[in-house]
């Protein structure tokens, strides 16, 4: 039987081989790892709020039920917000900075508490990111502008998929590891260590709905992965879930590019610079791959708010390279190598008619 190793033992295994991470930084992780199991106690039981409700059994302190998102956003403010570990905090579901009751700490943490929340009537997997990063401020509350940095100054980031089963995957630039939940024990187990990404996949997750609001480029990259071509393993197999956490997690397992686009009607994209796309782009490159906006690399953008939007093209390093190719009008695409046969033939039969 393989050694059961606990997400709290990894954490101090991984301090005690870099002496830069304190006491402190381990618990941390320890909080997170605790907000997501609190989360995990609300998602699983989503689907029966309006039963236990209405008998009563849930908000018998006569709360009115909060939707998924603003529940989980609560969780995790009350977890980690109180005990002095954190400067300051900023969420997804606030507009503003979370500043904790004790805002000594050095460090700050962001995160989106709930990620594809809309799926969660369909009972369609979602998910918690969070990025930690050190305070710049030196004294008082942390502020905006710590807040404000660049990706590239995280010190962890992570995220918790709650699909067939929950698993907390993380790095704190030593790789990536992943824990998949034991309810039995109430433990987040290692299952995945040192997670690698392919560095070519056969997988695309897009939402071709908006096909029509694409620039040249991402229609041009579209039709590419859909030519045939058996050397680099085309046509591509599209899956697109909706929820960001679930459609990142398969393609850092199985390889392939995740690609929310500059569109005609959302020309800086639809995903937060700060709350999703930094947080994944550790993990991304941590594990081998690449996360840029089409044009620069996510980690070395500098934000200008808190819910700043950006394109986000992450995944399998080859896959993102030709597709920024593309969307930076470098490559074009090449005709179907069937279509050439097909039309050699059709002049062939043109030239007989025509000798006659
Ligand atoms: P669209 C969920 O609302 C989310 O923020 C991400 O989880 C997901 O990848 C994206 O939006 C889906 O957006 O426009 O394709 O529905």
């Amino acid at each position: 039987m393989s050694e059961l190793i606990t997400i709290e033992r990894h954490i101090l295994e991984q301090q005690r081989r870099f002496p830069s991470a304190t006491g402190e930084f381990s618990q941390l992780l320890a909080d997170v790892t605790f907000a997501a199991k609190l989360v995990r106690a609300e998602v699983i039981r989503a689907g029966l709020v309006d039963v236990l409700g209405s008998a009563g059994i849930i908000n018998t302190q006569g709360e009115e039920q909060k939707k998924l998102d603003q529940s989980a956003n609560e969780k995790f403010i009350k977890a980690i917000g109180h005990h002095g570990r954190f400067a300051v905090m900023a969420s997804e579901e606030n507009e503003d900075i979370i500043t904790p009751p004790d805002s000594s700490g050095k460090y700050v943490l962001l995160f989106d508490p709930l990620d594809g929340s809309s799926n969660i009537d369909a009972n369609a997997t979602v998910g918690s990111i969070f990025s930690i990063y050190r305070r710049k401020s030196t004294s008082g509350a942390g502020t905006v502008q710590d807040c404000l940095q660049k990706g590239s100054e995280q010190v962890a980031a992570g995220y918790v998929i709650f699909g067939s089963s929950v698993m907390l995957v993380y790095t704190t630039g030593q790789g990536v590891h992943g824990f998949t939940y034991d309810p039995t024990i109430g433990e987040f187990l290692l299952s995945h260590e040192n997670i690698q990404t392919p560095k070519r996949g056969k997988i695309y997750s897009m939402n071709e709905g908006y096909y029509r609001y694409f620039f040249d480029g991402i229609k041009k990259y579209i039709k590419y992965l859909q030519q045939e071509d058996k050397a680099s393993g085309r046509p591509y197999s599209a899956r697109y879930i909706g929820s960001l956490v679930a459609d990142f997690h398969r393609n850092l397992l199985y390889g392939g590019v995740f690609i929310y686009p500059r569109t005609k009607k959302a020309p800086e994209g639809k995903l937060r610079l700060l709350y999703e796309a930094n947080p994944l782009a550790f993990i991304c490159e941590q594990a081998g791959g690449r996360a840029t906006d089409g044009y620069t690399r996510i980690m070395d953008i500098v934000p200008e708010k808190l819910h700043q939007r950006i394109p986000l093209f992450i995944g399998s390093e080859e896959d993102v390279r030709i597709a920024e190719e593309f969307e930076q009008g470098l490559r074009e695409l090449e005709h179907d190598r069937e279509l050439i046969p097909n039309m050699l033939a059709e002049v062939a039969r043109a030239e007989k008619t025509l000798v006659k």
